[in-house]
This record gives structure tokens, sequence and C-alpha cells, in this order.
């Protein structure tokens, strides 16, 4: 099947009804990464060929022996989903200028942070500035989840994980900033056609962001914010609460560069303060204020580079 344009969804009435990833598989509760497969996969459609470097999304999904994917899937290290991607779409191109095809699926890889942004983060890079038409996404719930919540490089700072305890030498935890994969993507990559940031609790836009970065016809990068109940410790029916709590607060932003062009994409009409975003969550319970004090002074930095509407008081 040759790839078609994948139109704009304007509203809810036309999202589609398919689903490519279907019920039936070992996700937590109220698992985010797992939505976002699904929503990736609905907008994606029937012409794709999914990648599953090692994490939640390849182990969760496929224990044992079985997939909830309805298109093809195969799974990579997840030191090398870039390396795996390459080679199909450099493969499918060879066999369709020999006409033994004339298939052009989209190829999609679907790593986790730790995947995407540490171990695999070379052959992401490699595989972008190799000009390969293959969408990177990574679904990003901020730890390494799947060996039981260890820290990563989006683990944000004062984050409880196995490796980042709170105790007496460390109070806040985890007591490193996070590294900024999009932004590191968008910088270094000339070939790159499309980029976002893109969040679970914003539906219709994660979708309509995934077909522009297939559309694009070249390497495209997606970075989605996949809130983990199990790995931030909230209750297991609060995963879009907490996606849009992360946007409402600044702690994440929503944007997209295409060609070179950088464009916010949702600016809340105002900042709740970030306090009640890391209350919600048992992996910030120890923060003393100090702490909160200096993570929201880090959200205001950001979010005044974007231009983002100030922190309000809350309201009484
Ligand atoms: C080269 C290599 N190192 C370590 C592991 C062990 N391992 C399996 S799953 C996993 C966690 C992956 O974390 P992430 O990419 O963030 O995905 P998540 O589990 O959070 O979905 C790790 C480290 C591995 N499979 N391969
Ligand atoms: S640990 Fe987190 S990412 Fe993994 S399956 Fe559970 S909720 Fe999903």
């Amino acid at each position: 099947m040759p790839q078609a344009i994948l139109p704009e969804i304007k509203g809810i009435k036309q999202v589609p009804l398919e689903e490519y990833y279907v019920p039936g598989h070992r996700t937590c509760a109220g698992c985010g990464p797992a939505l976002v497969y699904r929503l990736v996969a609905k907008a994606a459609g029937p012409n794709t060929i999914f990648v599953g470097p090692t994490g939640c999304m390849y182990v969760a999904n496929t224990s044992y022996g079985c997939t909830p994917f309805k298109v093809p899937w195969i799974h990579a290290q997840i030191t090398n989903g870039g390396g795996v991607a390459a080679g199909i779409e450099a493969a499918f191109k060879v066999m369709r200028r020999k006409g033994k095809t004339d298939q052009d699926p989209h190829v999609i890889v679907m790593w986790g942070d730790g995947g995407a942004t540490d171990i695999g983060l070379t052959s992401l890079s490699g595989a972008l500035y190799r000009n390969h038409d293959v969408l990177f996404i990574c679904y990003d719930n901020e730890s390494y989840a799947n060996t039981g919540i260890q820290t990563s490089p989006t683990t944000p700072y004062g984050a409880w994980t196995t490796f980042t305890p709170a105790g007496p030498v460390v109070p806040e935890g985890k007591n490193l900033w996070p590294k900024d994969n999009p932004k590191l993507v968008a910088g270094g990559h000339p070939t790159l056609k499309y980029l976002a940031t893109a969040s679970l609790a914003f539906t219709i836009d994660l979708m309509n962001k995934v077909r522009r970065g297939l559309n694009a016809q070249g390497p495209a990068y997606i970075h989605v914010h996949a809130p983990c109940p199990k790995g931030w410790t909230f209750p297991s029916n609060q995963t879009m609460e907490m996606a849009k709590l992360a946007v409402d607060t600044g702690m994440y932003l929503l944007y997209e560069v295409v060609d070179g062009e950088f464009r916010v994409t949702w600016k809340p009409r105002r900042r709740k303060p970030v306090a009640e975003y890391l209350k919600a969550q048992g992996r910030f319970d120890h923060l003393a204020p100090e702490h909160v004090e200096k993570i929201q002074a880090w959200v205001d930095r950001r979010a005044e580079e974007v231009g983002l509407p100030a922190v309000l008081p809350p309201v009484e």
C-alpha cells in the first residue's frame, strides 16, 4: 500500500473508530503509555509497522507470547530502535526500486524515555541524521519503568525512584535536572522534518501530531508525556488528570517545530502552581518547601522562554 496523506482530525467525531492496538495486554490499570500506543495506532492506521524497543510497551504488551497489535510489529533492543527502523525503511525503499514490492508502510518506533533519551539516544540520533523516513515516538513515563522504576534522564528533579531514594544525605531524592530531549533533537539534526511534544491529555492534538509526523516524508520525533500510575504513585483512575495537570502547571510544554519553525501549540489561560502537581503524586511526597520552590523557579524559567503566562495564586 503506498502512503496516503493522513488528514487532520478536526474534532472527536472524526476520530477513527478502528483500533490497531486492541484489548488484551499486561499493562497496569490506567497505564498512560498503553493509551498513547492506542491513540498513535489509531492515528497511523493499517499501513504501519511498529518497532518496539525493550521497555514496558514491549514487555507488558507482549507477555507472554502474544501481542495487542493488529499491524506488523517487531522487537528491537532498547539500544537500537533507530537502527532497526532505519533498516526496515531502507529495505522497503530498495525493494520498491527493484520492483519487488509496491508497499510503502509508515515506520514508527515506540520508545520509552530510558531508550530514547539515554541508552538508545545514539541510535535515535544516527537514524535522524541519516534522513530515514521514520517517526520516532518517545512515550515518556519519566523512569525506567519495566525494571522497577529507576531514574532516567527525564525523571524530574526531586522524584523518588529506586535509584534515587530520598534520605538524609540527598533529601530531595533525585538531585539532577532532567534532560530536554526534544530540544536536543530539534537543535542537532538538520534533516529533521517534524518535531513535537504532545500529551496524553490532549488526545486529538496528539493524534494530529502523529499524522503530521507521518505526512512529513522524512525523520520526525514526537515526545509524549505519558503518566505512569505505578511509577509516580497516584491512583490508576487519575492518569488523564495527571497529564492535564502537567500541562496546566507548565511542568510539560506543548509545542511543535516544522521545518525549523517553533510554535507553541497550547497555552493555559493561567498557570497553576507546580505544588498542585507535585502533591498529587507519591513520588514527590518527601519534598520540603524549598525543593518545591526550586522546581517552581525552574518551571517558570522554561515557561517564560516559550511565553506561557505567569503562575497566579491558587483560588481558595
Ligand atoms: C542493553 C540493555 N540494558 C538493560 C536492559 C534492561 N531493561 C529492560 S526494560 C528496561 C527499562 C526500559 O525503560 P524505558 O526505555 O524508559 O521504558 P519503560 O520500561 O519505562 O516503558 C531496561 C533497562 C535491556 N533490556 N537491555
Ligand atoms: S509500570 Fe507504568 S508504564 Fe509500565 S505498564 Fe505500568 S503504568 Fe504502564
